[in-house]
C-alpha cells in the first residue's frame, strides 16, 4: 500500500511539473518573446555541465575510496594475488578511459555552447581517426583477454605431485572434509556405503583409506600447495573460499578440483583486517535449498607445526567405533599400521614431504 502511494505521489509530482512548464511556455508566448533560449540560458547550462563534471568526479573518487571498506581483505593465496592484480589493472585502465572521455564530453559541451556569431563546422567523417579509435581499443582488449586466459590456464593447471590432497564433500546443508594421510591418496568412496560412522561412504576395501581422516573444520598449512577434490552427495553446491579467491562447483557423480596455495595465516590476517575475531570460511555459493545460508565451514590457515598438532587430534575414518558392531569396526584394517599411526600421529604428516 505504501509503495502504491509513493508511486502515485511521484506520478502526480511529474504531472504537476509538466503542467507548470506548459504554463510558463504559454506566459512566454503571451509576452511575444521570439527567442525562447537566451544567451543567459546557454551560459547557465554550459557552466552547469562543468559543475556536474567536477561534482561527478569528486563523488566518484569519494565513493571508490569509501566503498573499499565493503571489499574483501587482501587475497590470502598465490592465485588470489594474481587474479586481484589482474582485476585492479582492469579497473585502472577503465578509470583512465572514463576520466578522459567524461572530461572531453562535458568540457566540449561547455566550450562549444551556442553563440550567435559562431557557425558549427560540418565534419562528416575522418577515416584515419575512425581507424585508430577502433584499432587501439581492439588491441588493448585483445591484450587483456590473452593475459587473462594465460592467467586462467596457470590457475587451473594440474596440481604438482607433492600437493596435499584434501577432499571437500558438500551436502544439504553442510561440508565435510577428508585428508588423505601419509600416502597422500584418498580412498575411493561410494554413496551406498554412507553410514553415521562413515559419512562420506569411504570404501573400506581400498587400503589407501586406512590413514584418511575426516574433519568438520578445515586446517591448512601456510605456503603449501593443496589440491581440493570436490564432491557432492545430493545436488550441485559450490565450494567458495572468498579470501583465497577460489571457487569450484561440487557436482554429484563427478570429481572437480582446484589447486590453491594459502599465503597468509589466520593470525596474520587478523592483524591485516584489524579484526581479532576474523576467520577464513568455506561457503556454499549455489542457492541449494532452505538452509543454504547456513552451509559454511571454518578454515584455519596456520604454520606447519600448528597444523601437525591439530591434525594429530583428528579421527581416522575407520578408527571410529561402529554403532552396530563395536567389536569389529572394519574387517580389512591393517591393525599394525593403524596402531602405529595412532601412537605417533605426527609421522603421518611429517613423512609426507
Ligand atoms: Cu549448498
Amino acid at each position: 500500500m505504501i509503495n502504491l502511494l509513493t508511486l502515485l505521489t511521484i506520478v502526480l509530482a511529474l504531472i504537476t511539473g509538466w503542467r507548470l512548464m506548459r504554463v510558463l511556455e504559454l506566459v512566454r508566448d503571451l509576452r511575444d518573446e521570439d527567442e525562447h533560449i537566451t544567451t543567459k540560458d546557454n551560459n547557465f547550462n554550459g557552466i552547469a555541465f562543468l559543475v556536474f563534471l567536477v561534482v561527478g568526479f569528486a563523488g566518484m573518487i569519494w565513493f571508490t575510496i569509501d566503498a573499499k571498506k565493503y571489499l574483501l581483505p587482501v587475497a590470502a593465496s598465490k592465485n588470489g594475488a594474481l587474479t586481484d592484480a589482474y582485476l585492479y589493472q582492469n579497473f585502472a585502465l577503465i578509470m583512465v578511459v572514463f576520466f578522459i572521455t567524461q572530461f572531453l564530453l562535458f568540457y566540449y559541451a561547455w566550450k562549444y555552447q551556442y553563440k550567435k556569431d559562431r557557425k558549427a563546422l560540418f565534419y562528416p567523417d575522418n577515416h584515419k581517426l575512425e581507424f585508430w579509435w577502433t584499432v587501439i581499443p581492439a588491441v588493448v582488449l585483445m591484450g587483456l583477454i590473452v593475459y587473462g586466459l594465460k592467467l586462467w590456464i596457470s590457475i587451473t593447471a594440474p596440481a604438482p605431485k607433492d600437493a596435499m590432497v584434501v577432499e571437500v564433500y558438500g551436502k544439504q546443508f553442510d561440508w565435510t572434509a577428508r585428508y588423505s594421510g601419509e600416502d597422500n591418496k584418498l580412498a575411493r568412496s561410494n554413496f551406498k556405503l554412507i553410514t553415521d560412522a562413515n559419512p562420506l561412504g569411504v570404501d573400506s576395501i581400498d587400503v589407501t583409506g586406512m590413514d584418511d581422516k575426516i574433519v568438520n573444520e578445515l586446517h591448512l598449512p601456510v605456503n603449501k600447495t593443496v589440491v581440493f577434490k570436490f564432491h557432492s552427495r545430493d545436488i550441485i553446491h559450490s565450494a567458495y573460499f572468498p579470501h583465497l579467491r577460489a571457487q569450484m562447483n561440487c557436482v554429484p557423480g563427478m570429481t572437480t578440483e582446484f589447486v590453491v596455495e594459502p599465503t597468509i595465516t589466520t593470525d596474520s590476517m587478523r592483524l591485516i583486517a584489524h579484526n581479532d575475531k576474523f576467520d577464513y570460511v568455506l561457503l556454499c555459493n549455489k542457492i541449494c535449498g532452505v538452509a543454504h545460508y547456513n552451509m559454511r565451514m571454518k578454515l584455519v590457515i596456520e604454520s606447519e607445526a600448528d597444523f601437525k598438532k591439530w591434525y594429530a587430534t583428528q579421527n581416522y575414518v575407520f578408527a571410529r567405533p561402529e554403532v552396530s558392531a563395536p567389536a569389529t569396526p572394519v574387517t580389512v584394517v591393517d591393525s599394525t599400521k593403524t596402531a602405529e599411526a595412532a601412537v605417533t600421529p605426527n609421522k603421518v604428516i611429517a613423512s609426507k614431504k
